[in-house]
């Protein structure tokens, strides 16, 4: 098995990705968020691009919820911005959600050539790569690639520290396993930060936007690991 891992969406390599099984990591905040709306019952996400692919979908079905964020922040007429705490059960279950962010939703898009694309955060890290494992495992499938969403078409160390993790369980599921040079440099990070990773965070580029946004409690969240149930699929172009 081997396990390659790719820095952010624009970085992906199809030859590389299509015959793999995808986890695909915007810890903060979007794919953090979608899990979080799903365990907490919605139907299904429909990731878009664009602000008004969204708006296109609303003037169609409008008790669709419209979610996401530009710059960090809600979108203008949208119902909810791309914080977790904002997709509370009594707001999102049985619902269906069309969301639009500026990194998670175009690295779902960028990973559709994978056998299977599933999304990853640190909220259901565990729970996931079992899934992942044994997935490929039973199809023989011999290749796991990780997607970092990363910040403005850029590495952002958050997605790493998850990517790491995810190695981490890899690797202990596997013992053989053949690991890329980012895997192996996401891992050591990892290793290094995973019982405070606040301690490293707290230097990085996204991290300080978000916390200079007012959204501390959503990096206390993202940054809890695994007490989300919930695998999700990005399958059909929908999150399920
Ligand atoms: O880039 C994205 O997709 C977002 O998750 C960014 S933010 O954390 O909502 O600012
Ligand atoms: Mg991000």
């Amino acid at each position: 098995m081997k396990i390659v891992t790719f820095s952010h969406y624009k970085d992906v390599d199809e030859k590389e990705i299509k015959d793999s099984v995808a986890v695909v990591i915007d810890l903060l905040r979007a794919t953090s968020v979608m899990i979080w709306a799903i365990s907490n019952g919605a139907e299904k996400i429909i990731p878009v691009e664009s602000i008004e692919e969204a708006r296109l979908f609303k003037s169609v079905e409008e008790t669709f919820i419209l979610g996401g964020e530009r710059g960090g922040l809600k979108i203008e007429g949208f119902d909810l911005d791309n914080s977790p705490l904002s997709y509370k059960k009594e707001v999102v279950c049985g619902r269906k959600i069309i969301m639009t962010t500026t990194n998670g939703t175009r690295a779902l898009k960028r990973a559709v050539m994978a056998k299977r694309i599933f999304l990853g955060s640190f909220i259901n890290a565990q729970k996931t790569a079992e899934y992942i494992l044994k997935e490929a495992l039973k199809k023989d499938i011999q290749k796991i690639t990780i997607v970092c969403a990363g910040t403005e078409e850029k590495f952002t160390l958050e997605d790493i520290l998850c990517a790491g993790y995810f190695v981490d369980m890899f690797k202990n599921g596997l013992g053989d396993v053949e690991i890329d040079d980012l895997s192996l440099a996401s891992f050591e990070l990892y290793k290094k930060f995973e019982n405070d990773p606040h301690k490293i965070l707290k230097y990085s580029y996204h991290y300080n936007r978000l916390k200079q946004l007012g959204f501390e409690k959503d990096l206390e969240f993202c940054l809890r690991k695994d007490f989300v149930d919930c695998i999700c699929e990005y399958k059909n172009l929908v999150v399920e």
